[in-house]
């Protein structure tokens, strides 16, 4: 029988004694959550500004999702892919008419569909285009962050992430971000290209939006020369921007898809990789899976995740709250030396904080914003990241322009 937990402290003092340091989570320990709100374990009240670092989008606990959840957590839950199940073929077909692909690969987690995505463009790289066995070679951006397995991380240039987990997975070349430039150079110098990955906004650098236009002239550079475009949505995704996906701003369709975090709207693991047969076909039987890979449940929750996102509008939503919130935050710019700038695109959006990386001010201002009803969380150094989940209105989000300013006077 576990512990009840009666105060904020006692659930800290019990991750710090029996859990992994792996996180330094902002001290505030949460039991409910409903729609944009949070409460803590002494009943305070937040609004929720990282949304599980984007799984959240359509708010805590949607009762459409968390229905399909229950209903379909008494029916089956799994099976195992050594069987079929009579609802992983509908969720399959609903994703190839929503994101209009021939195919799904169902995973769990965003780095696993990260490597699947690398694993496919890989096959399809020896047994399609012909480069030499072992010799394929994928171009990523300095800056990037695809998740934290061995292979991913051999190709982080974020130390954190990186050190003393070698030796690292070979095959990877890192270019600048945001430089159209750099990826043809590299087109024409590198041998054996097979693809190319790339966040159509670097959500943990920092909220990086590249230049308009980098992402279509860097799909037709792939195209001319024949290598796969991978789009890594799983942070960028499922209306969080303010378009379905990110690359809808530059009508990019990327030949490797890849999404996670709110294809469950929170409620359960669910990533995909989506791909047309020319490239889905060279994954045969046997090659490639997961045990929960695709699962009866999560294809349950997924639906009805997705549902809420159309029913509810949530990207032209995003769209329109978020260019409130930065039209209101630019206003502090100036007023508030502390604010250096805001930055973003839908509701993935970071404040700037006039410090030097390695100071505590953003943190300090994410304990403030907490005290003040608001929860947020620095990414790297003086970036404090802002993403509230998607169905903020437009009262909420002045309510919390005001709770941000507040903190600001209060520095
Ligand atoms: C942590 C960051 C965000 C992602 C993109 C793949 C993955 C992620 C673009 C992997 C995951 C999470 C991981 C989480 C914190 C969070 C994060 F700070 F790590 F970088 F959002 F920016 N591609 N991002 O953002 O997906 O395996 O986690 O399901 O590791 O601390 P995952």
């Amino acid at each position: 029988m576990s512990i009840k937990i009666t105060s904020s402290q006692l659930a800290i003092d019990l991750e710090n004694q029996y859990g992994a340091h792996n996180y330094h989570p902002l001290p505030v320990v949460l039991t409910k959550g409903e729609g944009i709100y949070v409460w803590d374990v002494e009943g305070k009240k937040y609004f929720d500004f990282l949304s599980a670092y984007s799984a959240v989008n359509q708010g805590h606990c949607h009762p459409k999702i968390v229905i399909a959840l229950t209903e379909q957590a008494q029916k089956l839950t799994l099976t195992s892919r050594a069987f079929y199940n009579d609802v992983l073929g509908p969720w399959e077909q609903y994703m190839s008419e929503y994101f209009g692909y021939d195919k799904l690969l169902p995973m769990n987690t965003g780095a696993e569909a990260v490597e699947t995505a690398i694993k496919l463009t890989r096959k399809w790289a020896y047994e399609e285009k012909g480069i030499p066995e072992e010799q394929a070679n994928i171009l990523v951006c300095d800056g990037n962050f695809h998740g934290r397995t061995t292979t991913i991380i051999s190709f982080s240039n974020d130390p954190d992430s990186k050190k003393h987990f070698g030796p690292f997975t070979p095959g990877f070349i890192s270019i600048p971000y945001d430089d159209v430039d750099a990826l043809e150079n590299a087109l024409k110098t590198i041998p054996n290209v097979a693809g190319f990955l790339v966040e159509p906004i670097q959500g943990e650098a920092g909220v990086y939006v590249p230049s308009d236009g980098y992402l279509a002239k860097a799909k037709a550079l792939c195209e001319q020369h024949k290598i796969l475009f991978i789009a890594d949505e799983v942070q960028t995704g499922i209306a969080r921007t303010g378009k379905l996906l990110a690359v809808h701003y530059e009508n990019v369709r990327p030949d490797v898809l890849i999404m996670g975090k709110a294809l469950s709207g929170g409620a359960y693991p669910i990533s995909a990789v989506m791909a047309d047969d020319a490239i889905m076909h060279v994954i045969k039987p046997g090659q490639h899976g997961s045990t929960f890979g695709g699962n009866p449940l999560a294809a349950a929750v997924s639906m009805a995740a997705l549902d809420v996102i159309k029913d509810e509008n949530l990207a032209d939503n995003a769209n329109k709250m978020g260019q409130i919130f930065r039209a209101e935050l630019d206003k502090l710019v100036g007023k508030y030396p502390l604010l250096k700038l805001v930055r973003g695109k839908g509701l993935l959006n970071a404040i700037v904080i006039n410090d030097t990386p390695d100071s505590e001010t953003a943190w300090n201002f994410c304990l403030k914003l907490r005290d003040n009803g608001l929860l947020a969380k620095p990414t790297h150094g003086n970036i404090i990241r802002f993403a509230p989940p998607l169905v903020i209105n437009e009262k909420q989000i002045r309510e919390c322009v005001s709770i941000i300013e507040k903190t600001f006077s209060e520095f």
